[in-house]
């Protein structure tokens, strides 16, 4: 197949492009390097050292990977050449990673809640009114998140893959069932964005009969994939800092450079993971099961296991004896919620789930003291709050 990699330099999009292309696929990878200005910008980096995107092609060829061509264009504000790769690149696939994705970076200031909206929910739009511009039947296969159904409580219910059936009472006391989007609960500006991305899915699938997998992911932890590994230019991004490091990874960082593990309020709030090699092979299956012509979008969870946040920070504990510190929350999030999700579609395309195994996690740990000496420790600190109250809170308690 011929697909774009929308977002392709990035965390998990890298890892995917490379395993796309080792599948025999014909990968495009297609990015305008806005993570690596956003470094910039932060004054931190990857804790792992990252090559170029061009280095990074060229170590792939010389490993003996299948080419891979690489594009530089913003896919919110570059329209008119979207559409013309389209129309000269005539994709099967378009796999889209392509948008800001921290959530505390989102609610860092207004100007970043702007550009977080601006990005996200335009690059969106404009990939499906290219598509139908184009006049071609391109499958999306859309990085979407858990966190569209939110984290309050779900009173013991499954989560289902997108679509809830609910029960409408009529006047005349009858009622009719209807399968609904589950409906949203945003938890950040950047949750939201995801949020809205779903709505322009449902819309332009509806519409214009546009297919769709949207693929609601939990937290990606880990970072190199068998892939990444042959070739140290081929190296994955580790995100550590108070803005991009995700949880799980932070933890194992922390543990180990001896860094007390940050667990935000009192730790109850269970989260969605999945491992970066999961994410990888889940890319692919959905990639190569398209929805049919005329189907509604097909919407996945892709998470193998949920965990709270505190419990997390124990087993990191045991496993490296690395001590834990509560701190005030910089999110207006659940003290404790419960989350009980329902992934049986990537399950019976027979994905194998890699769970939280000690091993897995040594080795994340292991690759976090191999770099321990480019980790910036002022930068660990989670600072961007929700609101000012978050704020004053992490004034208080600093
Ligand atoms: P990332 O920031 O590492 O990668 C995103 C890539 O997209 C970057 O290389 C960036 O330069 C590029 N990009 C952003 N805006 C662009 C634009 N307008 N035009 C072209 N390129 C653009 O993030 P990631 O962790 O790889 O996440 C990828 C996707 O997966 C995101 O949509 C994210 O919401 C989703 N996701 C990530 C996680 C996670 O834990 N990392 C979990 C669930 C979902
Ligand atoms: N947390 C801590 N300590 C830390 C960092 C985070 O306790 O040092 C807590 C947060 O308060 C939150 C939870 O851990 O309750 C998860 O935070 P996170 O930063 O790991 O994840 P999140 O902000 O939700 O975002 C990440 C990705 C995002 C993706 C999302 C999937 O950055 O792109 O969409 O995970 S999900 O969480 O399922 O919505």
């Amino acid at each position: 197949m011929k697909v774009l990699v929308l977002g392709g330099d990035g965390f998990c999009g890298w890892p995917c492009a490379v395993n796309l292309a080792d599948a025999g696929h014909d990968v495009v990878v297609v990015d305008n390097l806005s993570r690596r200005k956003i470094d910039i910008d932060l004054e931190v980096e990857s804790l792992t050292p990252i090559t170029s995107i061009g280095e990074r092609l060229r170590a792939w060829e010389q490993v003996g990977g299948k080419a891979m061509r690489f594009v530089h264009l913003d896919i919110a504000h570059e329209y008119d050449r979207l559409l013309e790769l389209l129309r000269s690149e005539r994709p099967d696939t378009v796999v889209h990673f392509a948008e800001q994705r921290a959530a505390p970076y989102s609610m860092k200031s207004s100007a970043t809640k702007r550009y977080t909206v601006d990005n996200n929910v335009n690059g969106t739009h404009n990939l499906l009114a290219a598509i139908v511009e184009s006049g071609l039947d391109v499958h999306i296969v859309h990085l979407g998140t858990m966190g569209v159904y939110g984290y309050g409580s779900h009173r013991g219910a499954t989560i289902p893959e997108g679509y809830l059936t609910v029960e409408v009472p009529q006047a005349d006391g009858s009622r009719f069932t209807e399968k609904i989007l589950h409906p949203t609960d945003p938890g950040s500006v950047y949750h939201m964005t995801k949020t809205l991305d779903q709505l322009l899915f449902f819309y332009y699938n509806k519409n214009d009969s546009i297919r769709v997998t949207d693929l609601h992911q939990g937290i990606v932890w880990g970072t190199n994939t068998a892939l990444t590994d042959r070739d140290p230019r081929l190296t994955n991004r580790f995100d550590y800092d108070g803005d991009y490091g995700t949880v799980l990874n932070r933890f194992l960082m922390q543990a180990a450079i001896g860094y007390p593990l940050t667990v935000h309020g009192t730790g109850g709030q269970t989260r969605a993971f999945i491992h970066i090699r999961d994410s990888v092979r889940c890319v692919q299956l959905a990639m190569e099961n398209p929805p049919t012509s005329g189907e509604k979008v097909k919407i996945f969870n892709q998470m193998t296991e949920s965990h709270q946040v505190g419990q997390l920070a124990q087993k990191v504990a045991d496993l490296t004896g690395a001590e834990i510190r509560y701190q005030a929350n910089p999110r207006k999030e659940a003290i404790e919620n419960d989350l009980i999700v329902d992934n049986r579609c990537f399950i019976e395309l027979g994905l194998k789930p890699t769970t939280l195994d000690d091993g897995l996690l040594a080795e994340v740990v292991d690759v976090a003291r191999r770099w321990a000496d480019r980790c910036d420790r002022s930068r660990i600190p989670c600072l961007s709050a929700w609101t000012t109250r978050q704020a004053e809170a992490l004034r208080t308690h600093a």
